[in-house]
C-alpha cells in the first residue's frame, strides 16, 4: 500500500511542476482610476500578465479594448475592481466607454 502512495505521488510530480511553471512567471498589475483619469496611460507588460482595474471614484466607468485578440468591455460600479489577462502580444488600447478622455496603452510583450 505504502509503495502504491509513493508510486501516485512520483506520477503526478511532473504535472504540479507544469501547473506552477505556467502560471508562475505571470504578473500582476493594478491600474486605478480615479477623478475619471488612469493611474498610468501606458504600461508594459508581458503575454501572460494581469492587470486588474479597481474604480476609486464615485461615478461608473465603463474600461473596455476593442483591440483584436484582446476584447473585453466592464461596466464597472464605484468601488468595483476586474481583473483582465492579456494572452495575444502587441499594442492594446483600452479606453472607458463613459469618459472618451480615459486612455490607456498596454504593450503586451511575448
Ligand atoms: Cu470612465
Amino acid at each position: 500500500m505504502m509503495t502504491w502512495l509513493r508510486g501516485a505521488a512520483l506520477a503526478l510530480a511532473p504535472l504540479g511542476a507544469l501547473l506552477v511553471h505556467a502560471y508562475g512567471t505571470a504578473a500582476d498589475f493594478t491600474i486605478i482610476q480615479k477623478n475619471s483619469t488612469f493611474s498610468v496611460h501606458q504600461i508594459t507588460i508581458k503575454v501572460g500578465d494581469r492587470i486588474t482595474f479597481v474604480n476609486a471614484d464615485s461615478a461608473n466607468h465603463n474600461v473596455y479594448s476593442e483591440t483584436k485578440g484582446s476584447e473585453f468591455d466592464i461596466l464597472q460600479r464605484p468601488g468595483r475592481s476586474d481583473t483582465v489577462r492579456f494572452s495575444q502580444p502587441g499594442s492594446v488600447e483600452v479606453q472607458c466607454a463613459i469618459h472618451p478622455d480615459m486612455t490607456l496603452e498596454v504593450q503586451v510583450r511575448p
